[in-house]
Formats: structure tokens, sequence, C-alpha cells
């Protein structure tokens, strides 16, 4: 009998050993984790470069073993953009917040898909700010309590939550959009493929491509980490269905 030990799980190479700041059952960590690990497992570790945000991921590039270049406030898909003309052999990303992405970069965003840029876009949506305090997000539930809506989100006053992955898809430039959540193992499992699947379309130099994964921040929700998990199940995911809104079609790009 062999006396050897078998690794069963380790950290992804693509992530560095710094302890991130992120609170505890924040899931920005886990989708880290998920982003680290395909880029390993498609070999493309050399060769990425993601774009920082504003909002709590800030600090990303202390996250990764990758190089990182920081955006200004929603200005990620404009930077991507620029990167990507001129090294269309990288690969590249952004990573951003609803505030950043649905609100203060709301029309990077739009105009970076419809252009079909060939980066890839991982859309965190915790349905709040989270860095600056919690105020009201673009996603922001109606009914939610935030430091902005202390009596919950009236829609009649602040209109509905906007759904970006449906509202991308309706553009007519082919490409990759799906939501996905990370509030379960198997929702962990299912977004590790779909965000494996983006970046794998984006090496195969094919089309623009988007996952918002559906994410918690139990500091400004006011809930424990646990009851926050089931908040995504219960009150998010009924109005943000998981599903893929629009696949690669090969030929139509
Ligand atoms: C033009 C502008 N609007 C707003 C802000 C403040 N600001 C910086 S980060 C941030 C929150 C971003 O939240 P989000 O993108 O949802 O990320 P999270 O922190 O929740 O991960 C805000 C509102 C700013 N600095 N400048
Ligand atoms: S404030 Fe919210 S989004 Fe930011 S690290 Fe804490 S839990 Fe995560």
């Amino acid at each position: 009998m062999s006396n050897s030990e078998t690794t069963v799980f380790k950290r992804p190479e693509s992530l560095s050993e710094n302890i991130t700041h992120y609170c505890p059952g924040c899931t920005h960590g886990v989708i880290h984790r998920i982003v680290a690990e395909s880029l390993d497992e498609l070999g493309v570790k050399g060769k990425s470069v993601g774009i920082a945000p504003v909002g709590c991921s800030v600090l990303i590039y202390n996250y990764f073993n990758i190089d990182f270049l920081e955006a200004p406030h929603g200005r990620a898909p404009a930077v991507a953009t620029g990167f990507k003309r001129v090294r269309p052999d990288m690969i590249v990303f952004t990573y951003q917040g609803d505030g950043d992405l649905a609100s203060i970069g709301m029309a990077e965003i739009i105009h970076a898909a419809n252009r079909g840029e060939k980066f890839t876009t991982i859309f965190v949506n915790n349905a709040i700010y989270g860095m600056t305090g919690g105020q009201m997000a673009p996603t922001t539930m109606p009914g939610q309590k935030t430091t902005t809506s202390p009596a919950g989100r009236d829609v009649n006053l602040a209109g509905h939550p906007i759904r970006m992955s449906e509202l991308l898809a309706t553009l007519k430039t082919p490409s990759f959009i799906a939501r996905t959540s990370v509030h379960s193992p198997m929702h962990v499992i299912n977004t590790k493929k779909i965000i494996k699947k983006a970046f794998r379309l984006q090496k195969e130099n094919k089309c623009f491509s988007l996952v918002e994964v559906l994410s918690t921040c139990p500091t400004n929700w006011g809930i424990p980490p646990c009851d926050a998990t089931e908040w995504v199940a219960s009150d998010m995911e009924p109005y943000y269905p998981l599903a893929i809104y629009k696949d690669y079609i090969e030929g139509e790009n």
C-alpha cells in the first residue's frame, strides 16, 4: 500500500495567497476562486488581464496572480475595449459590481456589448452598493431597505430593479450572456461551468461575454451570512431568473 498523499483540493495558481478584505459571508471571494480556477484550467493564466472596478472588489488585483488595470468608476468596459483591441491575443475581463456596471457605467457596458468587444465581464449583482455603506442600487429589490431607502425601495419613485442580463440579451450582436448564482454548492458548480465557457469563447476569439452572478452582502443587507444565501434564493432569484439568455451561435458572430 502506498503512503503517498494525493492533493484533492488546492489554491488555484491564479489566486494569490493574500487574505481578502471581504466581510464574512460575502460571496465575492467565491466568485474570485471560480474565475481563477477557470483561467488555470484553460491554461491562460500567463496571458490574462483583469480590469478592476470601483466598489468592494476595487482591491481585486491583490487577490490574483495575474496583471490588472484599475478603471475609473464604471469605465472598466471602455478600458477593456482599448486593451483588447491592442492585444487581441490576451484574455481580458472586467469584474464589476451592480453599482459600477448598472448605474455609473451603464453606458459603457451597453455600448461595449453592442459593439461585440471580445472581452468577458463578470457582473456581481448583490442588489446594493456595498463599499460605500449600502445605498440603493439599480438592482435593489422592491421594498428592500437600504441607507437611501430606509422605508424600502418604492418602485413608484425609484423604478423597478433593472435586469441587466435580459436587457443586454436584446442586443443583436451575438454574444454569451448568462445569469448564475453562488448561494449553494450546486450553484457554485454551475457558475463555474458558465464562467469557464465565457472564457473559453474568448480564448477561441468568438464574442463578447457577460456572466451575471447573484451575490451576497450580509453586512449591508443587515442579515447573517446563512440567512443571506437564503435571501438570494427566496427574494432575488425569482426576480432575477438564472438562465443563459444568449448563447453563442457559430456563424452568426
Ligand atoms: C460617479 C460616482 N458615483 C458613485 C461613487 C461612489 N461609489 C464608489 S464605489 C460605490 C459602490 C459600488 O457598489 P457596487 O458596484 O455595487 O459594488 P459592491 O461594493 O457592492 O461590490 C459607489 C457608490 C463615486 N465614487 N463616484
Ligand atoms: S460590504 Fe457587502 S459586498 Fe462589500 S465585502 Fe462586505 S459583504 Fe461583501
